[in-house]
Formats: C-alpha cells, structure tokens, sequence
C-alpha cells in the first residue's frame, strides 16, 4: 500500500482560478496511478477561513474554493473507479471561533456553551502547551477564558459533553456515507487528558464505523504503540524522522534504533513519510540535502516494513523550509511543468521555494532517467510488486555506520536489502552497492 499527502489548494485547478479543487484533483488521478498510489490523504477539505483548514467552520459543507457536494462525489467517484481511496483530514479536536456553535455559546446559549471548556476558580489561566510553551486559555471581553490548545481562533471541544461525542460521530458516519474510505484523526493524542482515556475515548469513537484510520499521534513510539490496535494505521513520526537523520549525518546508527522502537512487532500499520505540513520538506532538511541524500531516503523508504507515504511534491524533491507563524511557505504549489503555465497548474501564491525553472517540475522530471521522480516511480513500482512487505519482519544483517543491510521476510517470502550510506561502492556479501544507493536482492 502506498499512501500520498494532498495540500489541495497546491495540488491541481480543475477550473481555471489558480486554486487546487476537487475537480482538478481528477484530473492528477493518471499521475497518481502512474506513481502507484493506493489511498491519497486529503488534508482538510470543510469550510474553513484559514488557509490550512484546521479549524473548521462547518463539517456539512466545503471550502467554497474546493468545489461543491457535487463535485466532491464525483471527484470521490473519479478515484474509486481508478482503484485509489479517498481518506480525509478530520479535525475533531476543536472548531473554528466562526463555528456557529461557538458563536452561539458566546451569545449565552447554555446548551453551546458546554460545547467548550471554559477555565473556572481552580484553572491555571498561565498554563502552557508542553511543546513551545504556547498560552493555552484564551480571554473573552466578559473576563471568562476557554480553552484552545492550538490558539484563540480554534477552541477545543469539550469532550466530557456526550453531545459533542454525538455530534462528531454524526459528521463521521455523514462522510462515509458519502463514499469516503478514512480518516487521518487530527491531534489524535489531545483529546481527552489521560493516556487511558485518551484509549478509552477512540475505542469508542472508531466502534461502530469502519475505514482506513490513520491516527496522528506525534509522540514516543510507547505512545503511539498504546494506540496503534484502535486505529490500525498510526502516523510514524520517530522513522520517518529517523531516515533523514541518518542520511544527513551519514550514520545509520539513529535509523537503527528507530526501526527497532517504531517497526518491530507491531499489531498496526506504521506509516512512515518523508515530511509533512508541519515540518521542513524532505530535500530542505537540516537545510538541504544533495539529490542522492534525498534518492537515498526516498529508496529507504519504500523499502521498510509499514505503509510508504509521500508528502505531494517530495517525490520531486520540492523544497521548503517549515517556519512559524507562517507556516505556508511549506505548501507551494505543485509545479507541473518548468513554465507553470500548463492546465491544473495551481498559482495561489508565488512559490516560496520553487519557482517556474527551478528544475523540480514534474513534466520535466519525467523525462530524466536520474532525476527524483524517476527514482521514486521505480521504488514505487518495486514496492506496488512486493505489497507483503507492509507486514514483513525486519531482521539486521549488517549495522556498520555506512552500511546498513537487513532482511524481509514473511512466512513465504524474503528478501535482503542494502543501503550504501558512502561515496564510495561497497560490496556485501557479492552485492556491490554504489555509492548513497540501494540494493535489493
Ligand atoms: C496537527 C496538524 C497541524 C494543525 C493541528 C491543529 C494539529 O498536523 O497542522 O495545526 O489542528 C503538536 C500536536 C500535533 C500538531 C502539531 C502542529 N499537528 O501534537 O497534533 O503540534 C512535539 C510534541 C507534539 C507536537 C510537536 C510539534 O510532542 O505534540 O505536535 O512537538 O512540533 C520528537 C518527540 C515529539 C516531539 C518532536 C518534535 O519526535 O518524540 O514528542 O513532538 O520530537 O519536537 C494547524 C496550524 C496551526 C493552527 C491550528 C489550528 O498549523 O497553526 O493553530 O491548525
Ligand atoms: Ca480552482
């Protein structure tokens, strides 16, 4: 299974506005198919005025850009008949401060306000988030505070109310309904305030729907593993951080280890990527990695144990630099063509990183046997003829800092790979690995 990350807005115009929308995104199903991709995850779709779609406004309807119900269904439809599933960013978290329910909850109706969490006497108004010491409690004019772990614009629902349990769980069966295959569950690890009623809180969640549920709990492999048999697919932040680490310093040691904590013996999916939103993009780690550092990751990759995702756009080798608070710069548009001026192509803003002539295209790409995209298409395809290995054993046959080789096997198949982390060709075992390469044998 390969999995592939959708910022719409960068991703392909259907209508001729500059802004990525559903029906554009029909029109990018032959590149997706060509590239092997078995379920795209769209990152949020519902009326929202932020730029990122986080903080929702109303889970009924779409971003007025993006396209109508309509167009939604057959974009839908377009991917089923094409063999691809559709799973959609859901943040349940909290709403937008515009969500009707909280503007009615700020007009006193009680019933509303016990959508939220308001602070009381005992509350720690200066409590911080633990991460980047961000407020957490937010003043109104009338002296009362409420809670918005992501800030003032997103209040957190409060889900001690069986309400708003009913509520989400309405939104998620309407989705489904609507043809949708999963969700990927946005700040998975927030909702409740214990690691046991956190569990507790999903397990009932997930019990009556079923789906690709891919959960995003950005915390330590013992964490993610608590949750990793509710949701079956959890986001694997610690590898997939790990690949580029390793790369970078050009010592397999931190790999080693993760895969260790994070890939064996799991009874769920890890998925593992190349970057996301929230991060610098892959070839822009640790302010840049060289084309075969970033053919190197990607080859690592797809040949792990867990679901291969792939941030739009690193598969090309896009840039892009993660800095608050504006954390757009990460999201350009995904270059079609050198020139940029070719049907689909997205111009919702100037690209921050990767401007027309930039050599990242994909129509450019396409062509270079040696080029980023190439590589991918042919790890892809490697991996689409080997799907086992998603729930393969990983077994280490050679840890050296520059060498790393180990085997994957089920109970009817193995096979043994090799990653030359130097610039020079090594040889293992009669296999001769070139340099920052992969072999598979
Ligand atoms: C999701 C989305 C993100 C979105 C929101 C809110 C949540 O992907 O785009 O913001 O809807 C935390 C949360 C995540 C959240 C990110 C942005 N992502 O847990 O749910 O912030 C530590 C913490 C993590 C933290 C991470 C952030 O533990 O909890 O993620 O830092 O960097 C090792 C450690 C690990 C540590 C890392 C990094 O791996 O093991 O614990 O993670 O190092 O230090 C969007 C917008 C926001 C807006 C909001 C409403 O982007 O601007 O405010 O929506
Ligand atoms: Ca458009």
């Amino acid at each position: 299974m390969i999995g592939y990350q959708i910022y719409v807005r960068s991703f392909r115009d259907g209508n001729l506005d500059g802004v990525g929308d559903f029906e554009g995104l029909k029109g990018a199903i032959p590149y997706l198919k060509e590239l092997g991709v078995d379920f795209v995850w769209l990152m949020p779709v519902f009326s929202s005025i932020s730029f990122h779609g986080y903080d929702v406004v109303d889970f009924y309807s779409f971003k007025a850009e993006y396209g109508s119900k309509k167009d939604f269904k057959e974009m839908i439809e377009a991917f089923h008949n094409n063999g691809i599933k559709v799973v959609l960013d859901f943040p349940i978290h909290h709403t937008s401060f515009l969500h009707m329910w909280f503007q009615k909850a700020l007009k006193g109706d009680s019933r509303y306000r016990d959508y939220y969490v308001w602070a009381s006497e005992k509350t720690d108004l200066d409590e911080r988030r633990e991460w980047d010491n961000e407020r957490i409690w937010h003043p109104l004019e009338d002296g009362r505070f409420y809670r918005g772990l992501f800030g003032p614009l997103s209040p957190d629902l409060n889900y001690d109310n069986p309400q708003v349990f009913e509520e989400m769980k309405k939104v998620a069966h309407h989705l489904l309904d609507m043809g949708v295959d999963g969700f990927r569950f946005d700040a998975a690890k927030h909702m409740r305030d214990t690691l046991e009623q956190n569990i507790r809180f999903w397990r009932y969640f997930l019990s009556d729907i079923e789906g690709i549920f891919l959960a995003e709990i950005w915390a330590e492999a013992r964490v993610v593993d608590e949750h990793g048999r509710i949701f079956g697919y959890m986001l694997n932040f610690d590898t997939s951080h790990c690949i580029k680490e390793a790369v970078w310093k050009e010592n397999f040691k931190v790999l080693i280890e993760s895969i260790e904590r994070a890939l064996v013996e799991k009874d769920y999916l890890p998925v593992n990527f190349t970057s996301n939103h929230d991060m610098s993009r892959l070839a822009s780690f640790e302010g840049g990695l060289s084309k075969e550092k970033v053919k190197l990751s990607l080859s690592i990759l797809f040949t792990l144990p867990g679901v291969p995702l792939i941030f739009y756009g690193d598969e090309l080798g896009m840039k892009g630099i993660y800095q608050k608070p504006n954390t757009e710069v990460v999201l350009d548009p995904f270059p079609w063509s050198e020139n940029m001026c070719v049907e689909g192509q997205t111009f919702w803003k100037w690209p921050a990183f990767n401007g027309p002539f930039s050599g990242v295209s994909a129509e450019y790409q396409k062509k270079d046997h040696n080029s980023i995209l190439s590589h991918t298409m042919r790890w892809a395809r490697f991996r689409r003829e080997n799907s086992w290995l998603d729930r393969a054993n990983i077994e280490f046959l050679c840890k050296e800092e520059k060498l790393l080789v180990y085997r994957l096997s089920d109970k009817e198949r193995s096979l043994k790979v090799f990653h030359n982390l130097s610039n020079e060709e090594v040889m293992f075992e009669g296999v001769r690995v070139q340099p920052y390469s992969t072999e598979v044998v």
